[in-house]
């Protein structure tokens, strides 16, 4: 890649996740200029803007888009509005990087799919577990056939922040802005992860569960009801016959934001944690098997060295005609599972995926 080749990027939305998240990392790529923002919160926006030294501020993405000469956007906005600035950025051939899950619903992220492979243009899913050094070394492990065929995933992904009764009603615990509840926003990472490891969804059975249906809103002007899934769960087949149970909650006491993972095979098993990311716990072979041993195997320095970011990478990609990171496909295929499970809990039985 030339050392001059630079993407003009404008960011959509510069809360907590947009800078400290995004922009931070757009900070370690020489690749990338960041010519715009935009946010509909005044404040977030200039304090964004002073902070990363943004030199042009929006309120509307529209006049962003036909302002700036951009070739690229970062999506960082609460779920209901994904749709709509992707396919107004696509329709302006602009690539686009969007934050997970991708849509409300599979019709939205159908057409964003269909709208983004007719474009050719880079689009990217802020599937961000992809890059932790552990999860990374258990697809090598998996795909070099080392643990051999995959019988079983067993995934959790643990937040402890809803159990206080006294925390806000933020958008994440709103339907018509959020979409799901910790199904889309937590359960979308472990679906991601397993069909980057082990592949497709067959079906599921899913089961969503509200503890708390009302909370004080952020303002402090009132209360507002939780119309969202604070816990789901769900069992699965994959294409390849592979079964298995994933959960997810907001409700996991003291956990800040804990994902495990246990995967089996014929000639092995191998242990994810997101808190330990430089290791792994593996066992293969006869011996370990008939000693039920499991060894902590750190990963390849190789694999932490190269430790990145979505972001940098949607930026390499841009520059160099590759596909590194999960695109517009991935997100797509993760919103037909989140239905699915979505539909299945409704109604109480095991459901194809996708569901039409
Ligand atoms: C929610 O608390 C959240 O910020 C998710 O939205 C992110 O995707 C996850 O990585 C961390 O937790």
């Amino acid at each position: 890649m030339s050392t001059k080749a630079v993407v003009r990027l404008g960011m959509i939305g510069t809360g907590g996740m947009g800078t400290d998240g995004h922009l931070a990392a757009y900070r370690q790529s020489p690749h990338v200029e960041i010519v715009a923002a935009c946010d509909v919160n005044p404040e977030n926006l200039a304090r964004a803007a002073q902070r990363f030294s943004i030199p042009a501020t929006y309120t509307d993405y529209r006049e962003m888009l036909v302002r700036e000469a951009l070739d690229a956007v970062d999506v960082v906005t609460p779920n209901d509005s994904h749709a709509q600035i992707s396919l107004d950025a696509l329709g302006r051939h602009i690539n686009v990087l969007c934050e997970k899950p991708l849509a409300l619903n599979r019709q939205q992220a159908r057409e964003m799919l269909a709208v983004a492979r007719k474009s050719g243009l880079v689009t990217a899913v802020n599937f961000s577990y992809r890059n932790v050094p552990a999860a990374r070394f258990i697809r090598e492990i998996i795909r070099s056939g080392e643990i051999g065929e995959v019988y079983h995933v067993i995934a959790t992904y643990n937040q402890g922040w809803a159990v206080d009764p006294n925390s806000p009603r933020v958008w994440r615990l709103n339907k018509a802005v959020s979409g799901t509840g910790v199904l889309g926003d937590l359960g979308s990472h472990l679906i991601d992860l397993v069909r980057w490891w082990v592949g497709e969804f067959r079906s599921v059975l899913g089961h969503l569960k509200t503890f708390i249906t009302e909370r004080p809103l952020p303002d402090g002007s009132g209360r507002a009801p939780v119309d969202v899934d604070d816990a789901a769960s769900f069992m699965m087949e994959l294409e390849n016959g592979a079964t298995g149970v994933l959960f997810c909650t907001r409700f996991a006491y003291a956990r800040a934001n804990t994902q495990r993972a246990e995967i089996y095979g014929t000639k092995g098993g191998l242990v994810y944690d997101n808190e330990r990311p430089n290791e792994i716990q593996f066992a293969a072979g006869d011996f370990m098997r008939k000693h039920r041993q499991y060894c902590t195997m750190p990963v390849p320095g190789s694999i932490i060295a190269s430790r990145t970011t979505t972001m940098q990478l949607f930026v390499d990609d841009i520059l160099n005609g590759t596909t590194t990171t999960p695109t517009f496909e991935d997100g797509a295929a993760c919103q037909e599972v989140l239905d699915a499970v979505e539909e299945s809990a409704r109604v109480g039985g095991w459901v194809r995926v996708p569901l039409d």
